[in-house]
């Protein structure tokens, strides 16, 4: 079952059937059984036509976030311990990753406010300051307040590779600024976890041509899901529940750098596509 936020409100998707829920978003995806009481709206509600469906996917899909706050973990694939060690070979900073990629402790940082989190088909920003820039690809997860994953999102951790690259404690400032974070294009709710061999793609797209692309599999990360959650919960309290970035599984090459106007698709199997176009903050050009 597939839960967006559309601008008139709740679109549930089940079974290609769609459905629209008078809710509100956050007590909504807060619940302990958001699964099944899904199936029974689904039971109980009259399906919109299929026209009505696609006028309003078609039109604006906002984040499926509402007062939560968007956490992010680190280095949990061997594919982004690499590339920080290669950034910051300079700065001196390289083995802290190579540490942290194989201590008991993940790296977990706070991400984002909803108020600096795009949805699909909006833009993400780079940094005027930043010369080298990349969008990470990871797979997101919606927590409840008492610590369950309930669902299943696409995340784009906008970073600057340059600003990190100089000293690792630059790193609020190259992964938090405006429009850093894209989350959606929907919440996946299973009843099951998100299957291991589920596959992450990246394209990224300059002048309607391919610029980059790859994928691999979630089950290339070194950490299980629960022991993220299991961290970030231990010390924290989320009354609306949190979202949690789980860190990239693909990097663009060294010589790979964000251009205004660059299209960033990714793709994760079952949830769908986050698109979302790279511009500058018109504030700060
Ligand atoms: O340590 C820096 C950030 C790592 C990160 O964002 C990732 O691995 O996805
Ligand atoms: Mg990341």
């Amino acid at each position: 079952m597939k839960l967006y936020k559309i601008a008139k409100g709740i679109l549930l998707e089940h079974h290609d059937a769609a459905y629209i829920i008078d809710d509100e978003w956050d007590s909504l995806i807060n619940r302990d059984d958001l699964a099944s009481y899904l199936q029974l709206i689904s039971a109980d509600t009259t399906a919109i036509s299929a026209e009505v469906k696609k006028e309003h996917l078609n039109g604006q899909i906002l984040p499926p976030v509402g007062s939560q706050e968007v956490w992010a973990a680190g280095v949990t694939y061997l594919k982004s311990r690499d590339a920080r060690m290669e950034e910051s070979e300079t700065s001196g900073g390289a083995s802290l990753y190579d540490k942290v990629y194989d201590a008991p402790r993940p790296e977990l940082f706070f991400k984002a406010t909803a108020q600096r989190v795009s949805g699909h088909g909006a833009e993400v920003y780079i940094r005027k300051d930043s010369e080298w820039n990349v969008p990470e690809p990871e797979l997101t997860l919606f927590i409840n307040s008492k610590g369950i994953i309930q669902g299943y999102t696409i995340g784009n951790d906008m970073s600057s590779r340059s600003i990190e690259g100089e000293n690792a404690l630059y790193l609020p400032q190259a992964k938090i600024y405006e429009k850093s974070a894209a989350i959606g294009p929907c919440l996946l709710v299973t009843a099951e976890p998100i299957s291991a061999d589920a596959v992450i793609k990246m394209v990224i797209k300059r002048n309607n041509e391919i610029a980059y692309e790859d994928a691999t599999t979630i089950s290339r990360m070194k950490r299980s899901l629960n022991e993220l959650v299991g961290y970030l919960y231990s010390e924290c309290d989320f009354p609306a529940g949190a979202f949690l970035m789980t860190g990239t599984c693909l990097v663009p090459p060294p010589t790979f750098t964000l251009q205004q106007g660059d299209v960033v698709e990714i793709t994760i199997d079952g949830i769908g596509t986050l698109v979302n176009t790279i511009g500058l903050n018109p504030k700060h050009k």
